[in-house]
């Protein structure tokens, strides 16, 4: 019905009524109401095709040498493109007389990009419109990071031509100079010394130059080397003959070993399990690491000479890594044949902690390794510790 001025007005009041009562309905079909349906859209949700993904990755296992200890460092993160395709057809009436059909697909496993487009048209007498859609999803998926190996050595020290190495200082940190360092090792950011002299000796846990803990060892005692087994820390003395077994954690006093001659250096050979002492010789000692009963001797030498004063030690990847006494040189060697395989120049060592020639006492002493190719030197009542690399040359 049609409300208007010229309308009669009987129509007029039941015009007037229509439009202010809601339950006066407009007559069936007095509305016209075009009704415009719009179609849902029919395609699919794209989705990653998980067998198309292909992350392509190529683990790079960058390894040191063949006796690379299994410490590690981070690979550059690998990142990889994946593109897979997803096909929905739609299919809808409509009243011209055509076919169309499009295709569109991207392809790309190798992050090129190969796209191809094809679009085929044709009219005929049919009533139906179908469109192939290929949509194109693209995931991006980084690799993890992954952890590989970082020698120890800047060559390997078995065939290496160049064996003459020296180290770069990383950075350094404060040292107790009340510390007559004898034994020094490291394990989860935690630095490990024994410290010398009767009456001073002492076993100390320290975070860079914060001491974590402390105990003081028997007055009749002369710290020297020591090295971790485990959860324990097995701790030499000089003459004393008694090597102390302390729990890595609490520092609580297991019990002892006995032993004959002097102790000097000790460091534990997980590859050949077992424990290696120097006593100031050119021996080195093999000990059965349950009862330190001598299982073998090898004699340290360079071109068939015996190598004597060898001191603190270090075990690494088979090797053993050894300060001279009263010098300034480290050395490596083979603990099976004896054999010295490499040295390194640590002078520059002892000039950047201030250490003049004529003191005897405060001499380089204290070889850790920590890992990713990273060592901790230090020296007798040195006033700072290093971490360093080494070099060639
Ligand atoms: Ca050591």
């Amino acid at each position: 019905m049609i409300c208007g001025r010229a309308m009669h007005p009987f129509l007029a009041v039941l015009c007037l009524c229509c439009l202010t009562a809601s339950a006066c309905a407009a007559p069936e079909g007095d509305v016209q109401i075009d009704e415009t349906t719009t179609a849902p859209a029919n395609t699919e949700p794209a989705s990653a095709d998980a067998e198309n993904s292909d992350p392509g990755t190529t683990l790079a296992a960058i390894r040191g040498e063949a006796h690379a200890d299994p410490t590690t460092t981070t690979a550059g993160a690998d990142t990889t493109t994946t593109t897979t395709t997803t096909t929905s057809t739609t299919g809808a009436s409509t009243k011209d007389n055509t076919i169309t059909t499009t295709t569109a697909s991207t392809n790309d496993n190798t992050s090129t990009n190969d796209a191809s487009t094809t679009t085929t048209a044709s009219t005929n007498d049919n009533t139906s419109t179908t469109t192939t859609t290929t949509t194109t999803s693209t995931t991006t998926t980084t690799v993890t990071p992954v952890e590989v190996a970082v020698s120890p050595w800047p060559l390997n020290p078995r065939a290496a031509d160049d064996r003459d190495w020296t180290v770069t200082i990383e950075t350094s940190w404060r040292h107790d100079t009340d510390a007559f360092t004898q034994g020094l090792e490291t394990h989860d950011g935690i630095i490990y010394e024994s410290t010398g002299l009767y009456g001073q000796s002492r076993l100390r846990a320290l975070d860079g130059p914060e001491e974590l803990r402390s105990v003081g060892l028997d007055p009749g005692l002369f710290g020297e080397g020591l090295t971790l087994v485990g959860s324990e820390i097995v701790q030499l003395s000089w003459r004393e003959g008694r090597a102390l077994r302390w729990d890595r954690e609490t520092f609580e006093l297991l019990g002892e070993f006995r032993y004959d001659g002097e102790g000097w250096g000790i460091c534990w050979d997980h590859v050949g399990s077992r424990l290696l002492m120097s006593d100031g010789t050119a021996t080195l000692t093999h000990r059965d690491p349950d009862d330190f009963e001598v299982v073998a001797t090898t004699t340290v030498t360079r071109n068939d000479e015996p190598v004597r004063r060898i001191n603190e030690l270090e075990c690494v990847d088979g090797l053993v890594v050894a300060n001279i006494w009263m010098t300034n040189e480290i050395i490596v060697i083979d603990p099976d044949s004896g054999e010295t395989l490499a040295s390194i120049d640590a002078a520059s060592l002892a000039a950047e902690a201030g250490v003049s020639a004529d003191e005897t006492h405060a001499v380089l002493n204290g070889v850790a390794y920590q890992g990713d190719g990273k060592w901790i030197l230090g020296g007798k009542n040195w006033p700072m510790q290093f971490l360093v690399t080494l070099t060639v040359g």
